[in-house]
């Protein structure tokens, strides 16, 4: 008789999308109450009058797409425009100690807020207040601080272009850099590393080189989830015979087989296609030496080549003409050993040398990755070991290959093009001299993580949060939800009530935004803002619906309220000017970035237009003007992972969540309903150490003793489910494990935090 599974554990057999997929659909707009406009408002997403789907980052074919189904963008949408909404009559009900006690899925299901709002501390509630009252607190409070450096200012990659534009020039003008930002959770490892490889931290392909790549290679991305858009492009590649080799330690369903809701015979059929050629499931964390293998691979096919008369298999034209640091290179894969690169990966020497010859006999490759590569202690190592791989055989700056980061947030990307950064460059600053007539400061500004150590420290004592929830995404939420609430000044704009909204400051001030589906109406009328996806291309996007309430303003009137109510005249920058009319914020972009050249004109193009990439055409904006083949040392990120009894914990997201959002409990393809205590672990390391599925854990990180940041960090009562992952792996949901995750437990090189390998220990729950 097997063993009966844990409550809410199945097993999921079909293939990703299909008919479940339509069906949660349904489900998502009845829980919304928005049948009717609802529907109206999906044929509206991606659409070249309509606004851009803020479910992800994948590019659309020229945004001029007859609707596209996307089960997750649907659900994003649908959050979004509910008939929910959640008003001072409210708060006057629930007190912030309550609400503190209530899950963030219920928090945020209470729907758009509908009007600004301050904490008052004695009666523990929030209420209304004015927006000019509101401007007007925020400005004394910033002006009171006796530097503009104690104040942080949080972007998080929703905001437009326009948006973002205006918070940096406000905050410039205001005297600081400190721009702490989702992206530096996210793809700051890319930011960071890729410049030093091929000069550009952006991707390098279109979605037009995939229909001209002989094999793709997918690394720690789960796109059936986070990136459905993503799986008509696999499915195409798949279809006409191009191998998709994919490292993830899970089995993703999505990239095993998928059933496109747009296909009426896979629909009628119950067919499905095959997405991964071969599946190989890499120990979480072991990357570079999947990496370092297969360039092993490549080396010693090269050299057999050679020895019998061929050319060999390294483009050798591209690497003379275009690349600096092979040699070094050969000698760090040359001194790996395989016993090593085996033990590391998780995977067999022939399992990884056959991906290195799928690799060595394809002409155009393209590599997509995500989080699995990005969140680790050496994800910038990782993601310059990717790079490498590429320029091996030439991979870059030509049609059908390149390097494809999948970004995050939809806009996360243009956020940081047009000046979100804590690190400005002379162009930047010059830029803003030109078309602000003052130089902004130059020195370095604070990143996520030392936002939050500034913080928790009292050097730091005010907060503007441009969306988001920083608290619950960030690292070790017990050091970071009690350093929030030790600020003066917390200001959120928001479209939904958060836990970051709970942790009050001294004054606290919850500014409700106009979101991506509504209309945006200004003294000129009706005003497009503009995003950037994945692969640099610029579109306009445009609201449609009723605003929630007629008290609501768009981030950047809110921006230019706060700007003026702080900065008052100084520097003649003509706020009102900007907000009556959008596409002179645009002028200004423009002036500051000159890729942004006829902006106004360009977005008016259907699609939009491409921003410069200069490695997509193999000019290299390195320091030495070459692409730079980078050695990482060694093939592991953190001793402890060897230590005996600990396992690696990676944290990923559900099927039905977006970040710190849940949309609801169940995670379809994972089978798991219902729930998310859960954690997935090899059924070999639960009988090791006694234990065995549907067991009731505690979980505690590994310690430190060396990190001054060092102490217990535990999580109690997670449900064991066995589960079809390598030993020594674990994986659980995302924020609920981020109570193991050290704050000083980072990327040394781009300060990502390192959520995808956490050291842990298991044991039975008292
Ligand atoms: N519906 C929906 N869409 C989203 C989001 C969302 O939450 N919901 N979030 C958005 C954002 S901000 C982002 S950044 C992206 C995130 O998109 P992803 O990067 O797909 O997100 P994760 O769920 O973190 O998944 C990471 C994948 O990496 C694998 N993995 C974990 N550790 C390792 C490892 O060590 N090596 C390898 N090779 N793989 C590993 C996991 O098994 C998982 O399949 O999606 C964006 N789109
Ligand atoms: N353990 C672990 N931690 C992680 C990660 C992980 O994989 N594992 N991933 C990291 C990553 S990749 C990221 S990007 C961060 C995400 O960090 P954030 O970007 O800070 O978090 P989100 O959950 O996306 O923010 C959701 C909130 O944004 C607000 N919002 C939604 N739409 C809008 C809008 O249009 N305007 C405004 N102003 N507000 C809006 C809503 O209030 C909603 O509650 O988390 C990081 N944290
Ligand atoms: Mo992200």
């Amino acid at each position: 008789m097997p063993r009966k599974r844990p409550e809410g554990i199945e097993r999921y057999n079909a293939p990703a999308g299909g008919w479940g997929a339509l069906k949660a659909v349904a489900e998502s707009l009845a829980r919304q109450q928005i049948v009717a406009q609802g529907a109206a408002t999906l044929l509206k997403a991606n659409q070249p009058d309509g606004f851009d789907c803020p479910g992800c980052a994948w590019p659309d074919p020229k945004h001029t797409s007859s609707f596209e189904f996307c089960e997750n963008g649907a659900k994003a949408v649908t959050w979004e425009s509910t008939a929910k909404r959640i008003g001072p009559t409210f708060f006057a009900s629930h007190t912030v100690s309550e609400l503190w006690n209530w899950s963030d899925h219920d928090l945020e299901d209470q729907g758009r807020l509908t009007d600004p709002l301050i904490y008052d501390a004695a009666a523990d509630t929030y209420v209304p207040i004015e927006w000019d009252r509101a401007f007007a607190l925020i400005g004394a409070q910033l002006n009171a601080l006796p530097d503009p450096n104690m104040a942080e200012f949080y972007t998080s990659g929703r905001a437009s272009n326009e948006a973002a534009f205006l918070f940096q020039l406000f905050v410039r003008a205001y005297g600081t850099n400190n721009f702490p930002d989702c992206s530096n959770m996210c793809h700051e490892a890319t930011s960071v590393g890729l410049p030093h490889s091929i000069g550009v931290g952006k991707g390098t392909v279109t979605l037009e080189d995939f229909d001209h790549a002989d094999a793709i290679f997918s690394f720690g991305h789960n796109p059936g989830t986070n990136h459905p858009r993503m799986m008509a492009t696999l499915r195409d590649v798949a279809r006409r015979g191009a191998p998709i080799i994919v490292f993830n330690p899970l089995k993703e369903r999505a990239l095993e087989r998928f059933a496109s809701p747009q296909s009426p015979v896979e629909m009628a059929t119950l067919g499905s296609t095959d997405i991964a050629s071969a599946y190989h499931q890499v120990r979480i964390g072991g990357d570079v030496a999947v990496l370092k293998g297969m360039m092993k691979r490549v080396f010693e096919l090269d050299r057999r080549d050679l020895e019998r008369g061929g050319r060999g298999i390294l483009d050798r034209d591209f690497i003379a003409e275009h690349t600096s640091g092979i040699e070094a290179l050969r000698e760090d894969i040359d001194a790996t050993r395989w016993e090593d690169i085996e033990i590391m990966s998780g995977l067999t020497r022939s399992a990884i040398e056959s991906a290195g010859d799928v690799y060595a006999k394809s002409k155009n490759v393209i590599l997509c990755y995500g989080m699995g590569i990005t969140q680790h202690r050496n994800g910038t190592a990782n993601v310059q070991q990717i790079a490498n791989f590429l320029m091996l055989r030439g991979n870059i700056g030509r049609e059908g290959a390149g390097i494809c980061p999948l970004r995050g947030h939809s806009n996360v990307q243009g956020d940081r093009t047009v000046g979100i950064t804590e690190i400005p460059n002379a162009a930047l600053i010059d830029g803003m001299e030109r078309a602000f007539g003052f130089r902004p400061s130059a020195a370095k500004g604070h990143n996520a993580i030392e936002a939050i150590e500034a913080i928790i420290d009292g050097r730091s004592k005010a907060l503007v949060c441009l969306g988001g929830n920083l608290a619950v995404a960030m690292s070790d939420p017990d050091a970071t939800f009690a350093g929030m609430r030790k600020l003066d000044l917390a200001v959120h704009l928001t479209t939904k009530f958060n836990r970051s909204h709970l942790l009050t400051a001294r004054t606290t001030i919850v500014l409700p935004v106009l979101g991506r589906t509504d209309a945006d109406v200004q003294a000129t009328g009706r005003q497009s803002v503009t995003v950037e996806d994945s692969m640099s291309m610029v579109h306009a996007s445009r609201g449609f619906l009723n605003p929630p309430s007629g008290d609501l303003r768009s981030e950047p009137a809110i921006i230019a309220g706060m700007a003026k109510a702080t900065l008052g005249d100084r520097y003649g920058i003509e706020w009102d000017a900007m907000i009556a009319d959008y596409s002179r914020i645009r002028d200004k972009i423009e002036v500051v970035f000159p890729d942004f050249k006829d902006f106004n004109a360009r977005i008016r193009e259907p699609g939009g237009f491409r921003l410069s990439v200069p490695a997509s055409h193999r000019e290299w904006k390195t320091p030495n003007q070459t692409a730079c083949f980078l050695v990482a040392k060694g093939l592991s990120e953190d001793p402890r992972v060897l230590e005996p009894n600990v396992l690696t914990l990676t944290t990923i997201r559900s099927h039905d969540q977006y970040n710190t959002t849940i949309y609801g409990m169940d995670d379809r393809y994972r089978g798991v309903f219902g729930r998310r205590d859960v954690i997935f672990l090899n059924a070999k390391d639960l009988a090791e150490r006694g234990l065995a599925d549907g067991d009731t854990l505690d979980v505690e990180a590994a310690r430190d003793h060396a990190d001054p940041d060092d102490r217990p960090r535990r999580v109690k009562r997670l449900t064991a489910v066995a589960y079809n992952i390598p030993r020594g792996s674990a994986a659980g949901y995302y924020p609920e494990l981020n109570t193991l995750v050290a704050l000083s437990h980072y990327d040394q090189q781009s300060g990502t935090p390192s959520f995808k390998s956490i050291p842990i220990r298991i044991t039975r729950a008292a």
